[in-house]
């Protein structure tokens, strides 16, 4: 087969948009579009922006020429049984994930998963340097790819890189205690630009640029900064992402949405209150909590279980992982709970769904749900509570959100809760069954606009163009931008001053 020519664009992420999945009944293997926030965020952008994407099909030891596929060059990056194991289970799930979420689980420091992180990473740079046509630029998402923007760098000191992280950077204590914490910083100041979803991310990041290797950090405002590496900038901000606002709109009033919303009402029992949540089973998203908020308020009679009904997607995710295996029994075993007590034959009180549903049958869901639970302990963005405000641009609904999901630093008007405070929590879902229709209805026409004025396009136009205020560069896959000339980037490590 012959390798597709390099592009101007290219997205670099631990997933492809698509994952390679073989049948239950070992037949054909077949591609499926692979599931969470950064593939839906990305997906939309890329419509817009055709270039390639540097990615693991989500099988181990499948090694596959780069394809074409819907007008985006998809190279697969080969992971074999033990990378995975170590690399995607190990280091970036058991080790980042659970210390970027507030060590909410204790990470584990592992030094042969961390060889392994580093050896991924490089194939993924190598690939990604492969893909890229002269002076192009290459945005490298996540948590499980900190390492290549440096590594790119050595590699292909032409092109503009852009990182951006999709889930909250720590405070710099709780960084601070991981072993390799010097080199993923290194990696990260490989880029030309930073993002995070928060200011917060970007002031942390800033300051650890500054102390663990004495890089100044002129030009600081509330938002972000730059970090002066002597022969270029790195440039840190805040970038929240959004979703694709005005197609949720749009999809969510045509009649079949509409029809099948009020179909899943009707078999639900109709009951005078549908809420709903929806989330990848994961220990962050705090889907506990807001069960056992709703047991007490049923418990204490606040609630009645007769009128009162929930719907809890939770998607697969992770599942040989051990706090995920743990999760999920103490999830379902809340729900059998919850069923045993207040649940009749034939009507349940929690709707317990684990699986994942097509887009349209999510879309009804959110349409017909008069309250969405939104409850994580510690949450990048949180896309799920953007995707609900974008189908209820009729004023309908209510949305609570955790304050410690990065969507409540935009959508102010939900009903905003402390997850720890189980009691707050308690409040507030019996708020959002008893508000005033008309305070209701306000609330929700703000969040609304909100959401549609900032949107997905919004947020990666915002990202590339500052990237490309940073380069010296100007890719022509960035918004058919003429190329001006090369990056002057070093691929030299900062020097160190501090006594690490
Ligand atoms: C990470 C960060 C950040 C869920 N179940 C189904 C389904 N979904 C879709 C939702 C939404 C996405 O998955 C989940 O996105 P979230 O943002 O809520 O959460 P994470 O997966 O943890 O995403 C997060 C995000 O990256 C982006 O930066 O916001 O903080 O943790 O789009 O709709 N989609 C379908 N069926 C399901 O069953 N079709």
């Amino acid at each position: 087969m012959n390798e597709p020519s390099p592009d101007d664009f290219v997205v670099v992420a631990n997933r492809l948009p698509v994952d390679l999945e073989t049948p239950p009944d070992g037949g054909e293997p077949v591609w499926r579009r692979s599931p969470g926030g950064l593939v839906t965020a990305m997906e939309t952008v890329l419509r817009t922006t055709h270039g390639a994407w540097v990615g693991w099909p989500g099988t181990p030891d499948v090694q596959l020429d780069p394809f074409v596929e819907d007008g985006l060059t998809l190279h697969p990056v080969d992971l074999s049984a033990r990378e995975v194991q170590e690399y995607y289970e190990g280091f970036s799930n058991d080790t980042l994930w659970p210390l970027y979420h507030d060590a909410l689980v204790p990470p584990t420091f592992d030094r042969r998963w961390w060889r392994t992180y580093q050896q991924v990473n490089r194939r993924f740079a190598e690939a990604a340097a492969r893909a890229a046509a002269p002076g192009a630029t290459v945005w490298v998402h996540d948590y499980q790819l900190q390492l290549v923007p440096r590594m790119l760098r050595e590699l292909r000191p032409d092109v503009t890189i852009g990182f951006f992280l999709h889930i909250p950077f720590p405070p710099t204590e709780l960084f601070l205690q991981l072993p390799w914490r010097k080199a993923i910083v290194e990696g990260l100041l490989g880029a030309d630009l930073v993002g995070f979803h928060l200011p917060g991310g970007a002031q942390n990041f800033l300051y650890l640029a500054n102390r663990l290797f004495g890089l100044p950090t002129p030009r600081g405002t509330a938002t972000g900064g730059t970090i002066d590496m002597g022969d270029r900038t790195v440039r840190v901000g805040a970038y929240p992402i959004s979703i694709d606002s005005a197609q949720l709109r749009d999809r969510s009033q045509e009649e079949g949405i509409r029809k099948r919303a009020r179909e899943i009402r009707a078999e639900l029992g109709d009951p005078e209150v549908m809420l709903l949540g929806v989330d990848r089973l994961d220990y962050t998203k705090g889907i506990d909590i807001r069960l056992e908020a709703l047991r007490e308020l049923f418990t204490e009679g606040t609630l009645d279980p007769e009128k009162v009904t929930m719907v809890q997607l939770a998607t697969p995710s992770r599942e040989r992982l051990t706090a995920y295996a743990r999760l999920r029994d103490q999830v379902e075993r809340e729900v059998g709970r919850i069923n045993g007590e207040f649940g009749r034959i034939g009507s349940p009180v929690v709707h317990y769904l684990h699986a994942s549903v097509d887009r349209d049958e999510l879309l009804a869901m959110y349409t017909g749900a008069d309250v969405m639970l939104v409850t994580p302990l510690r949450d990048g963005m949180n896309l799920v509570a953007k995707e609900y405000v974008a189908c209820h641009g009729d004023g309908s609904g209510t949305l609570v959100l955790s304050e410690f999901a990065g969507a409540a630093a935009e959508l102010r008007r939900a009903l905003l809760v402390n997850p720890h405070d189980l009691e707050g929590v308690k409040q507030a879902i019996v708020q959002a069954v008893r508000e005033d229709p008309a305070e209701r209805k306000r609330r929700m026409r703000t969040m609304h606009n909100h959401v549609l004025s900032h949107d997905v396009a919004r947020w990666s136009r915002t990202f590339l163009d500052d990237l490309r205020a940073n380069s010296g560069a100007a890719g022509p896959g960035m918004n058919g931008a003429r190329v001006n000339g090369a990056a002057t980037g070093s691929a030299g490590a900062p020097r160190s001053r501090s006594s690490d």
